[in-house]
């Protein structure tokens, strides 16, 4: 799925996909919804909270959360809305203006995954700089014979190199790094501590490209985190808020898509320094992290308003597209109704899994840029 969401460019067909994977997921989940949003109310209200979204913006430790988001969104958005313009321009000329209009927002199915969550999919369709100074280590890669399993042992090497944990041997035996072919599984990566002091997993279906290498060291840091903390007592045993979790992976995944580490690392022959390659790698850097913050504010702002009752189910997808349209300025390639349940197409969801601490994990690409 994730493949044809990023390579095909046949509108009908992402449009079919797009809409199929959201009648065999969201849709079929609606209901069940609304009783989870009351049993997430109900144990938030036992632990003397208001309701469950001020339960989740607890970690956070500020009274005015969700207003500190939103300031912090107004001051990123002009850059936002030049990527966002130069992406529909580029997007217009690939698909043509009767399908991409100069002045709507973007049919989320042709952005390169299955949510609009990272572009980087449609990169090389949007490229500043066409031609061979885009970074992609995946054919390298599949040439030198990388596994699930070497990624995963290249990112344990980069850890140690520097000086911090060899992953346990619990580890190795108990993750689960890629597709079991034997049975299905939720393929959304994670991270798991067992708090037993041994046992740390990975459950992951990686396969050996870029992205999955990148996402490798992601999981690992995690894993990292939990034995950095791990003979402090139980309370202690925990990031300092959500956000560092993330924010740690993400800092060092960034270290590891640079293009001088990828050359250390053999995947790229030769570093070309020049104004085109920095630009398409800056680019690069931006399809996948500013296009991610949009996203990820509607998450969670999307499940504040549910667990306030501010938005009660009859209104929960029109909700979802009108925070869609205002933040990331997408619409759906085909007519949505209350029959439809978008917001559950997206594993965390469901899963309730709180979003808004991945926002961190762009916080190291703003202070790098800003370096720069
Ligand atoms: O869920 C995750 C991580 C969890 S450790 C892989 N992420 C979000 C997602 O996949 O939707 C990372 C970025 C966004
Ligand atoms: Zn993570």
């Amino acid at each position: 799925m994730q493949f044809l969401m990023s390579h095909s460019r046949d509108w009908d067909e992402l449009q079919h996909v797009w809409a199929e994977w959201r009648r065999n997921t969201g849709r079929r989940n609606g209901d069940l919804y609304e009783q989870l949003v009351d049993l997430t109310n109900h144990a938030a209200r036992l632990n003397n909270f208001t309701d469950a979204s001020a339960y989740w913006q607890f970690p956070y430790e500020s009274p005015n959360f969700r207003q500190e988001v939103d300031d912090v969104w107004e001051q990123i958005k002009p850059l936002y809305t030049l990527l966002h313009a130069y992406v529909r321009r580029r997007l217009r000329e690939a698909y043509g203006p009767e399908r991409i209009s100069r002045s709507a927002p973007i049919p989320a199915h042709v952005l390169g995954d299955m949510w609009g969550q990272s572009w980087s999919g449609i990169v090389p369709l949007t490229l500043p700089y066409p031609g061979k100074t885009l970074v992609d280590v995946t054919p390298e890669m599949i040439q030198q014979g990388y596994t699930p399993l070497s990624v995963f042992q290249l990112a344990e090497e980069f850890f140690v190199s520097m000086n911090m944990s060899a992953m346990p041997p619990d580890f190795w035996q108990l993750s689960v790094l890629e597709q079991p072919p034997e049975r299905h599984i939720h393929c959304q990566p994670s991270a798991w501590d067992f708090c037993n002091k041994h046992d740390y997993r990975i459950k992951m279906c990686a396969h050996a490209d870029q992205k999955d290498l990148v996402t490798a060291h992601h999981e690992m840091a995690h894993v990292q985190y939990f034995l950095a903390y791990r003979n402090l007592p139980k309370v202690f045993r925990d990031g300092a808020n959500p956000g560092f979790h993330e924010a740690i992976g993400e800092t060092v995944a960034l270290s590891v898509s640079s293009p001088r580490h990828l050359q250390t690392l053999g995947l790229v022959q030769r570093s070309v320094d020049d104004t085109a390659h920095d630009m398409n790698f800056l680019f690069t850097q931006a399809m996948d992290k500013l296009a991610f913050l949009p996203f990820a504010l509607v998450m969670d702002r999307w499940r504040w308003d549910v667990f306030t009752g501010d938005i009660r189910k009859e209104q929960y997808n029109c909700h979802w597209w009108r925070l869609r349209e205002q933040y990331q300025g997408v619409k759906p390639p085909v007519l949505r109704s209350e029959l439809d349940f978008d917001p559950g197409s997206k594993y965390h969801i469901p899963a309730n899994i709180p979003y808004i601490r991945s926002v961190a994990s762009i916080t190291p690409v703003i202070i790098r840029t800003h370096n720069l």
